[in-house]
């Protein structure tokens, strides 16, 4: 990345030598993880690229954007409707969670018991090294599992424009009307923060660029029903983290334009790997960048992931938003019904999720399913039981892996997954 963002940095407040410090290691685990893949198509040179400029290009951006009069709101979580935040005229950027970082100074906050993905976020803080959240306007916590909740409660401290959204737990009418309430506030919070009224014009158009993206992402999804898969899980992987972080526009358009090529390989039969490669689903707690152990190593196996159900992935992205309501009024409860329909393991009884998991199988044609718990995540490992035993009686083979973000575990994780590979070959 150029030098010539230094300054840019140093003026977020950034510590760069600690910046220098994780850029390095992105950057080589980028190197060593999807740069090396054979056969990769064309088209990922633009994902390449995005990588490459992830803390620099899209920085500046990001910046001009804010000196244009536009605000960015960060966030860690799917349930904040990016929809909305257009709207009222500014941007959404995720914010990754992906590697730990300042781990010894994190534990004075947080139970060393927590799950790497909430330490991942103060450990980004208290180390100076994340450009998003500190060019961010707003903060966005969501009180989904208790982890977070609580978390939040301290995180107030490290950031003075938290925004704490409360969500619900249970799929009931009350339910609903608490995520519903809980949107209207944080609608009237971002027009206060922007002096932007949404209107139904604007709203309309907020929720036709988000569907378009994620309508480019069922595409991309789509194609990897294929056998063989046009692309690799890694690639794809890749493309549902980056919509978290470019412009939403740009993104749709370079995500369309691999699928065009993509579709090219399906006619002409070309898959990434070997058509005999045994395929595998994902699912599980969501891998934010740069958290690519797992399928590096599932991929390095001998298997193709072809999907993942996960907020990173089909969870995040499964469903449009009707954008035919002509008043505000009407939109916001097609936005209310999209996101309540997400099945995060926070809610309880969550039986949609061991569904869509036998939905994807069937649909992607996969072999077998990898269940990805981080450990600490109460709400995915204990679903990873249900999902074991669904999963048994249907006689598709699963295998629960319950990892964090070191890589003390990646000999041992590579000897169960060849195994399991080994298994569903057979
Ligand atoms: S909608 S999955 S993005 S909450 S891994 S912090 S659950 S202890 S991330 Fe998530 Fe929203 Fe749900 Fe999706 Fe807690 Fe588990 Fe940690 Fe987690």
């Amino acid at each position: 990345m150029s030098e010539n963002y230094r300054s840019m940095w140093s003026d977020l407040g950034l510590d760069l030598d600690a910046h220098d410090i994780l850029m390095n290691l992105v950057g080589n685990a980028y190197q060593a993880t999807f740069l090396s893949q054979e056969n990769r198509p064309d088209g990922m040179s633009y994902f390449d690229f995005v990588m490459s400029e992830v803390h620099g290009l899209r920085i500046k951006e990001l910046l001009d954007e804010k000196e244009a009069g536009r605000k960015i709101i960060g966030s860690y979580c799917v349930f904040v409707p990016e929809e909305i935040v257009l709207a009222a005229n500014a941007t959404l950027v995720g914010l990754c969670s992906g590697a730990d970082f300042a781990t010894e100074e994190v534990e004075k906050l947080l139970p060393r018991n927590t799950c790497a993905l909430i330490k991942s976020a103060f450990g980004f803080k208290i180390g100076k090294v994340c450009p998003y959240l500190e060019a961010a306007d707003m903060v966005v916590g969501e009180n989904t599992c208790d982890g977070k909740k609580k978390a939040y409660e301290s995180f107030g401290r490290l950031v003075d424009n938290l925004y704490v959204m409360d969500l619900p737990q249970m799929k009931s009418g009350e339910g609903r009307a608490l995520l519903k309430a809980e949107y209207h506030r944080f609608k009237k919070e971002l027009e206060g923060l922007t002096g932007v009224l949404i209107t139904t014009e604007s709203l309309k158009n907020g929720i036709r660029t988000v569907n378009a993206k994620r309508a480019a992402l069922h595409r991309l999804s789509s194609l990897r029903k294929h056998a063989p898969s046009p692309i690799s899980g890694l690639d794809s992987l890749l493309a549902n983290q980056v919509a978290f972080y470019d412009n939403p526009a740009r993104f749709t358009e370079s995500v369309n334009k691999i699928c065009d090529e993509l579709e090219k390989r399906v006619s002409d039969g070309t898959g990434v790997f070997p058509e005999k490669r045994p395929r595998l689903l994902i699912s599980g707690c969501p891998q934010a960048i740069p958290n690519w152990k797992l399928p590096a190593i599932i991929e390095s196996s001998g298997a193709v992931i072809v999907g993942e159900e996960s907020c990173v992935g089909e969870r995040g992205v499964r469903n449009l938003t009707d954008d035919s309501g002509d008043t505000v009024d009407a939109m916001m409860e097609a936005i209310v019904d999209r996101y309540f329909q997400v099945d995060c393991a926070i809610f309880t009884p969550n039986s949609e999720r061991l569904d869509h998991i036998q939905e994807m199988v069937a649909a992607y044609r996969a072999d077998g399913v990898i269940h990805y718990g981080l450990q600490f995540c109460q709400p995915y490992l204990m679903e990873s039981i249900p999902v074991e035993r669904a999963l048994k009686e249907k006689n598709i083979p699963c295998l629960s892996i319950e990892t964090d973000y070191s890589m003390e575990d990646v000999g041992q994780l590579q000897t169960r997954i060849e195994a399991f590979v080994e298994q569903i070959s057979g």
